[in-house]
């Protein structure tokens, strides 16, 4: 960490697909100039002129571009200036997201609870299994009025939620969903994908084997008795920095929440759509699936307004919202959808857009909408299209205006920003989807480049993958594993000026400006963490650029 090098050219490290829209990112210096060499060789392969140099404001740097979609041949590059570093070397080719996304899906496999990960399917990452979660105690704060009290119940299964190994329903809808609609949306992409893990092999796609790993805890998490869905199941405190199998605290499930019982419903009910097409592999579940979304939102409808309250002796994550007219409206599309019934239907006059993330998925109502075209009315499709659209033209007007190309604002850089980064693509997708205008892919296109390395720190945010990946990322496994390498395919959480955890960490951040606060080390849980919700997004945008790029 300390000052930071304003100098460098920034490109995706891992590169380009042959057809895409091609920016580096150069700090601005006397050189107007760059060329494109043959990493190999040194040959000069292409000449360009840079744009001129202009103020960055997530940075506070200037910087000038280098436009270089002019070179569609396979190979692999370096970018050079004069008086500058050359760029880390990059390819261009078909299938340089092919490994990424296999890799992003992957990491969910590697977070899974209640099973040992074996070498065959872990490799060095192997480990121990932990947390059966078959004995979990219902938390005083989750039992009904009237009922006896400290039941337990089973909800093996599930994915750690992050760098802790807490699992939390309203975390895990954003992320089963984006991870399903990546299937229904490229399906081309994961047909035939092998992922290695125990499932591969046994007729459903694994990225549909991975989410059902997850969906198969959520639905333990409904209690049968109301149709009520626990809010999440959690130690009482964080774990020290152990393995799985080392962290025996006892566990609870904790509350039964209206945002918990809509995230659920909406996710069953798109689950039921996309498994109803492999009810020779699992018969029987589309329907579970659809009963068990049918009874959380009627929960819901009794239950409006109950809104997470962490109880006294619950230290974990929150992931509290008291807005819900969101989670209402994206429960009620996806079982409108699912099932025709237009008593589930929101009014979507009223219904705004906005860019998803776990705290308000709106976006994802219109996501859904915009897939199912034949589901629509004439009226209802006009505004389908106007609202996605009218999202894209500002996220490509941001897109424009950015001095660095990339449409993230100063306020866009939260905690999590990489994630924020990757659902703006995918909102910009959704619009490519019904009016493939090329701005919007390339604005799609910068945004992925802009984590897998075109960022002033020419820093990659995945694990294992591009020139600088993050080494110490807040992944409780990575750290108390005693492998050096962390375990691959993780999206770090991202620039934060936040800095919630500086107090906590040994060294200091990079710098204050929003697009630079990041720290690769592993106190820094604000800026380093992984999530479950996170990687979602990663998986989606690599799956659709290689789905949707012009060849
Ligand atoms: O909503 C306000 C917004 O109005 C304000 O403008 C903005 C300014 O910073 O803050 C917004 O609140 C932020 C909130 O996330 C919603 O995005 C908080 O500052 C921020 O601290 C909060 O961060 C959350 C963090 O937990 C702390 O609660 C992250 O979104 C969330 O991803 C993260 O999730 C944790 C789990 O709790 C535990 N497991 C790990 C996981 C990832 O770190
Ligand atoms: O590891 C925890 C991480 O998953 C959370 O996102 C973060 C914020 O809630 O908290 C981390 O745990 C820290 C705790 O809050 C304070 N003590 C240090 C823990 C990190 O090791």
């Amino acid at each position: 960490a300390g000052a930071v090098n304003a100098e460098g050219i920034a490109v995706n490290q891992l590169g380009y697909l042959p057809g895409a829209a091609k920016v580096a990112a150069v700090a601005a210096g006397e050189s107007t100039a760059f060329r494109v060499v043959e990493a190999d060789t040194g040959r000069i392969v292409l000449r360009g002129r840079l744009g001129a140099a202009a103020r960055w404001e997530p940075s506070g740097q200037d910087v000038r571009l280098a436009d270089f979609s002019a070179l569609k041949k396979p190979g692999h590059y370096r970018l050079q200036v004069d008086s500058q570093p050359d760029s880390p070397a990059f390819d261009i080719a078909a299938d340089v997201y092919a490994a990424v996304n296999a890799a992003a899906i992957k990491a969910y496999y590697f977070n899974r609870a209640s099973t040992p990960l074996l070498s065959v399917h872990a490799s060095r990452w192997a480990r121990s299994a932990g947390h059966s979660d078959d004995h979990v105690l219902v938390h005083a704060s989750a039992v009904s009025p009237g009922r006896p009290e400290g039941p337990v119940i089973s909800a093996p299964k599930g994915w750690y939620d992050a760098g802790d190994y807490n699992k939390y329903i309203v975390n895990s809808g954003i992320t089963v969903y984006t991870l399903l609609a990546a299937w229904e949306h490229f399906p081309a992409v994961f047909k035939s994908q092998h992922l290695n893990i125990p499932e591969s092999g046994n007729g459903l796609p694994d990225v549909l084997n991975e989410a059902l790993w997850n969906l198969e805890w959520m639905l333990a998490m409904q209690d049968p008795a109301d149709g009520g869905v626990y809010h999440k199941l959690t130690n009482k405190g964080f774990d020290g920095v152990v393995m799985p199998a080392d962290a025996k605290g006892e566990r609870y499930v904790v509350q039964k929440t209206t945002a918990a019982a809509l995230d659920f419903a909406a996710v069953m009910a798109q689950a039921s759509r996309v498994f109803a097409a492999f009810e020779k592999q699992r018969p029987g579940l589309s329907q579970r699936m659809l009963a068990a979304s049918r009874r959380a939102w009627d929960w819901a409808q009794t239950h409006p307004q109950d809104i997470y309250k962490q109880p006294p002796d619950i230290r974990t994550g929150a992931y509290g919202d008291d807005k819900l007219d969101d989670e209402f409206a994206w429960a009620g599309v996806e079982l409108w959808i699912a099932t025709g019934d237009a008593r589930y239907r929101p009014d979507l006059k009223k219904l705004a857009i906005g860019v998803p993330g776990w705290g308000d998925v709106k976006g994802l109502a219109w996501v859904t909408l915009g897939q199912h075209p034949r589901a629509l009315s004439q009226n209802d499709s006009v505004v389908v299209k106007a609202r996605i659209l009218e999202l894209a033209d500002e996220l490509v007007a941001n897109w424009r205006g950015s001095a660095y190309r990339v449409g993230m604002l100063s306020r866009d850089y939260v905690w999590g920003s990489n994630a924020v980064v990757l659902n703006q693509a995918l909102m910009l997708i959704q619009a490519y989807r019904l009016s493939p205008k090329p701005d919007t892919l390339a604005a799609a296109q910068a945004l992925f480049d802009h984590v897998l390395g075109r960022n002033p720190l020419g820093q990659s945010m995945v694990t294992g993958f591009g020139s600088k990946p993050p080494l110490h990322p807040h992944h409780r496994p990575s750290e108390a594993d005693g492998v050096e390498p962390p375990v691959p395919g993780f999206l770090v959480g991202g620039p934060n000026p936040g800095q919630q955890d500086k107090t906590r960490c040994p060294v200091p951040y990079a710098s204050a400006q929003p697009a630079l606060s990041y720290l690769d080390h592993f106190c820094s849980y604000a800026s380093n963490e992984v999530a479950i919700n996170w990687n979602a997004p990663l998986v989606y945008v690599s799956a659709a650029l290689q789905a949707l790029t012009p060849k």
